[in-house]
């Protein structure tokens, strides 16, 4: 596969997580529509109500909607807005994991469960305890320890927290401070809770200081996901506001990371959002963006394009707009 390649036609899919389960492709992504909501900051505009879940045999094979997998209507706390989500699979049970705003407008995690990779998907009471923002990804390691990396400013609501607490003035620091971090927390071993308080993802300048929030070339915003390759972490994520998708290193899951480069270049629309699989021994990028529907930023299409490295392990830059 040398072009990149649009995976369905018929709706609006973005933010797609791919995984490999029973030696399938499946892949989870957020269901846009036209909810008649003006374009705003805040991403009000973005209020999607359901998930379907997608499979492919082959990386150029056809693509199957499994139908809804989990709807907002059966989510005993929802509020509004189901965002990116992300899957794990442990024990022959399936965990969904979803932001979604409660009936007070926060955003938190919450958890699904299903015996099968493309559900339908049942909802637990209430959301993972402690859990905030949105971008949940979901990282199992070596040794078997499952990890969620999550947060997102602005709309996704990071810049209302510091250390995992919430604040008073809910804005972003000023430019020369540290940028604010994703976070990580390691799962339990019921998956249905955070067994640690959630630590942030430091990404670090060649020189060893921190990114900075007025970096808002390389800084993160959004779009967490980690993947490993030849033993190295890669922790990989859009910038926002400057459109990249960006990706630092480092030797564990908890970081410090390294940053790196960009490995996909601005696409149309405003965001683009991602997943990174390695397939039948070649590498994907799974992402989004706004060309079918004209450019209309809260209709995104769900596309993939093989990723590839350098002998040195650097990822190479991708086009958007290719
Ligand atoms: O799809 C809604 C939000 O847009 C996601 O959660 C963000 O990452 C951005 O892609």
């Amino acid at each position: 596969m040398t072009e990149p390649r649009y995976l369905v036609d018929d709706g609006y899919m973005a933010d797609p997580s791919a995984h490999v389960f029973n030696g399938k492709i499946y892949i989870y992504p957020s269901h846009d529509i036209e909810s008649g909501i003006p374009e705003n900051d805040n991403g009000d505009h973005f209020d999607m109500r359901d998930y379907h879940v997608f499979s492919m045999e082959r990386i150029d094979g056809e693509v199957s909607d499994h139908g809804v997998a989990l709807d907002v209507k059966d989510i005993p706390w929802a509020g509004r807005q189901l965002w990116d989500c992300d899957i794990a699979h442990k024990n022959g049970t399936y965990y969904l994991y979803f932001p979604l705003k409660d009936k007070t407008d926060i955003f938190r995690i919450g958890v699904a469960i299903s015996d099968k990779p493309e559900g339908p998907f049942k909802p637990l009471e209430a959301p993972m305890k402690g859990s905030f923002s949105i971008d949940p990804c979901i990282f199992q390691d070596d040794d078997n320890a499952y990890y969620m990396y999550f947060g997102g400013l602005w709309g996704g609501q990071l810049q209302r927290y510091r250390n995992g607490k919430a604040i008073e003035c809910g804005a972003e620091p000023a430019d020369s401070e540290p940028a604010l971090p994703a976070r990580i927390a390691r799962l339990s071993e019921n998956m249905l809770e955070f067994a640690e308080e959630s630590k942030p993802i430091v990404i670090l300048d060649a020189d060893g200081t921190p990114l900075t929030a007025g970096d808002h070339d390389r800084r993160f915003f959004e779009a967490s996901w980690v993947h490993k390759y030849k033993g190295t972490y890669y922790f990989s994520y859009s910038t926002g506001n400057t459109h990249k998708l960006c990706y630092a290193t480092g030797d564990n899951p908890y970081g410090p990371f390294t940053y790196k480069g960009v490995l996909l270049t601005p696409v149309v629309g405003w965001t683009t959002h991602h997943s990174i699989l390695e397939f039948e021994d070649k590498w994907y990028l799974f992402y989004h963006d706004s060309n079918p529907s004209g450019g209309k930023t809260w209709l995104r299409s769900m596309k993939v394009a093989e990723l590839e490295y350098e002998p040195d392990g650097a990822i190479k830059t991708r086009d958007g707009n290719a």
